[in-house]
């Protein structure tokens, strides 16, 4: 089914995107025969770390190398411009929508306006929840849950020969969202087989670099010291590279060594992080790839040509510890 629409608010939104998108087509009538570029609409969360800009760099890079006229609409972390912006992409009939979305839950009604347009949706990065898996075509992305257990199997590791007890502070992502559930849950399904390990406080810093220093600060500031209730902090588990970042500093001027007099493992893997990494501040790094452009862009075209998609498609990723040789990692590019 296709959307009708009045002719002055298409035009209204037609120019708005080619605006914001500065896609701007001025192609006479036989050009436009021979050239019709695919059209996808894709809508960003923010850009909250180093991680989120790459991607969406990675984004607008990679539809321009295929010829792909990307409509992109940064939702400023709120989860309501997004349904505006998946509304808009509907009413513009784009070819195919492309969505990271901000939190798992509550996408429902928007996506099944997509499929009653017509319209394939992808869902890319983080995952949704949906009691209807037909209402996307497919999602590109990482395993969360996998990262997590990864971060949990790095400490058990290192502390293999350890047999006193092992106090960890965790600093989440943004709850509701897969990277930070699918971490949280992943982390735990393996360290509460051990019973060494306790997680002594667990708190979001929505994946912020200012939250995460804030975190730490507060901690510090009862005693200056890396405790909560009196009880040691030995490891930080943190979500994310931006969130680590924003701590490591704090720690240095209270003359606590990361990486030494605290285990510190972080997620994403960005340049600053492996940086950090080889500096011995951090202890471990979970890779998550950003870097999801390439692949969005050739489930477009598949799409487009009128192929099913797999409905799960996953990145590959590594882990960057301690024990590795890091003189050998290649730049990140983020
Ligand atoms: O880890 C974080 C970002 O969704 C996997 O979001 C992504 C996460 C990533 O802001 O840095």
């Amino acid at each position: 089914m296709k959307l009708h629409c009045n002719k002055i608010i298409c035009s209204a939104i037609l120019a708005a995107f080619v605006v914001l998108s500065g896609c701007a087509k001025k192609n006479t009538k036989s050009e436009e025969k021979e050239f019709k570029p695919i059209i996808v609409g894709f809508s960003q969360i923010g850009s909250e770390s180093a991680w989120r800009t790459c991607n969406t760099q990675s984004m607008k890079e990679a539809a321009a190398v295929e010829d792909i006229q990307l409509v992109y609409a940064n939702a400023e972390q709120k989860q309501e411009n997004q349904i505006k912006a998946i509304r808009s992409f509907i009413v513009y009939q784009v070819d195919v929508i492309v969505f990271i979305p901000i939190v798992q839950d509550g996408w429902d009604n928007v996506l099944r306006e997509a499929k009653e347009a017509g319209i394939p949706v992808i869902v890319i990065d983080r995952s949704i929840r949906t009691s209807d898996e037909s209402l996307y075509a497919g999602y590109l992305g990482s395993d969360h849950t996998e990262e997590g257990r990864k971060a949990a199997r790095f400490l058990q590791r290192k502390f293999s020969r350890v047999q006193r007890p092992l106090n960890i502070l965790e600093i989440r992502g943004t709850d509701g969202s897969s990277a930070a559930d699918g971490r949280y849950e992943g982390f735990r399904e393996v360290i509460n087989k051990d019973s060494r390990f306790k997680i002594i406080h667990s708190e979001s810093g929505d994946f912020l670099r200012s939250r995460g220093k804030e975190i730490v600060e507060r901690i510090l500031s009862v005693n200056g010291k890396l405790q909560i209730d009196g009880q040691p902090i030995d490891i930080i588990f943190s979500h994310n590279d931006s969130m680590t970042l924003g701590f490591l500093d704090v720690l240095a001027e209270h003359g606590i060594r990361g990486g030494k007099d605290v285990t510190i493992v972080s997620v994403d893997a960005e340049q600053a992080a492996i940086n950090a990494l080889k500096e011995k501040k951090i202890n471990c790094v979970v890779e998550c790839n950003p870097k999801l452009g390439p692949q969005t862009m050739k489930l477009v075209k598949t799409l487009c040509n009128k192929y099913e998609i797999p409905h799960i498609t996953r990145v590959d990723e590594t882990v960057f510890t301690e024990y590795d040789n890091l003189s050998e990692i290649t730049p990140r590019g983020y």
